[in-house]
């Protein structure tokens, strides 16, 4: 086979018999025919690679999505309370119960991200795919950035204006480092976050201690087995064109009665 780039451009199956023929068979042995071929395209190819994950974790930098992703999974991402620490999207397999679920922990997106602010928003791809996003609040970051509401509302434009269907996305947001926070705190915060993010479910967490995370981890994995099921279906229906909602349809032999 010969390659240009990343495209085939000749494959020489066609002309080498396989397995070989024996002695006997082999005929034009010294061809002296050709046919013509034809003349070949040539073009640059831009290829963009998505990573292929259940789950994706969105936030502000230093909401703690990096210390979630390594308390639920074996990955060893970089973790530091200063903006922008993960560079590049990291990938762990989360187990839950007796299901998993790949989980993909990707740089902290800034007010106009889409407009090139911070890291920018251009590795939003690699969430494309995923069938949930755990939207993590920084529960401490109050002084500096505003109300919890802000932050979550900042984020959700910048999906909002990526598109890719991120903004249609499930999601579940997670009110993050109840740990370090008293409890009237905790409640008042998730109040205001349940207003601002109904219907969708907001829950409490410690992706430090792990306080809350279980619960996160069911919603997550519920989201994604629903999101499987839905695509097997589909995909059984685009298979057979039939699907088991259908009514039933009538036999020949019954048709003729
Ligand atoms: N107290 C507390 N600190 C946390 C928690 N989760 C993350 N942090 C801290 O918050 C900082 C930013 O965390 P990181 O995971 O890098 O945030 P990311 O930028 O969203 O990936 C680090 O100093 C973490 O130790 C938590 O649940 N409780
Ligand atoms: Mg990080």
């Amino acid at each position: 086979m010969a390659w240009r780039g990343a495209r085939l451009v000749l494959d020489l199956k066609c002309v080498l018999p396989s397995p070989p023929a024996p002695p006997s068979a082999r005929t034009n042995r010294a061809p002296r025919q050709a046919t013509p071929g034809h003349p070949g395209a040539e073009r640059w190819l831009w290829l963009r690679l998505k990573l292929i994950a259940d789950a994706g974790l969105v936030g502000l930098p230093n909401a703690g999505k990096s210390t979630f992703l390594a308390t639920v999974s074996a990955a060893k991402p970089k973790i530091a309370d200063y903006p922008f620490t993960t560079l590049h999207p990291q990938l762990g397999v989360v187990a839950v119960d007796d299901r998993s679920l790949v989980l993909a922990d990707i740089p902290g997106l800034i007010e106009g991200a889409h407009e090139g602010h911070g890291v920018g928003d251009r590795f939003l791809g690699h969430i494309e795919r995923c069938s949930v996003l755990l939207h993590l609040i920084d529960g401490l970051a109050l002084e500096q950035d505003g109300d919890v509401v802000a932050a979550y509302r900042t984020i959700r434009e910048e999906l909002d204006a990526y598109g890719g269907g991120l903004a249609a996305k499930p999601e579940i947001i997670g009110l993050n480092k109840t740990d370090a926070l008293p409890e009237d705190d905790v409640q008042a915060k998730l109040a205001a976050l349940r207003e601002a993010a109904a219907p969708n479910p907001v829950l409490p967490l410690s992706a430090a201690t792990g306080q809350g995370v279980t619960a996160v981890l069911h919603a997550l994995a519920d989201q994604v087995d629903a999101e499987r099921r839905a695509r097997a279906e589909a995909a059984q229906h685009d298979r057979t064109g039939w699907s088991p909602l259908d009514p039933p349809r009538q036999r020949p032999a019954e048709a003729g009665k």
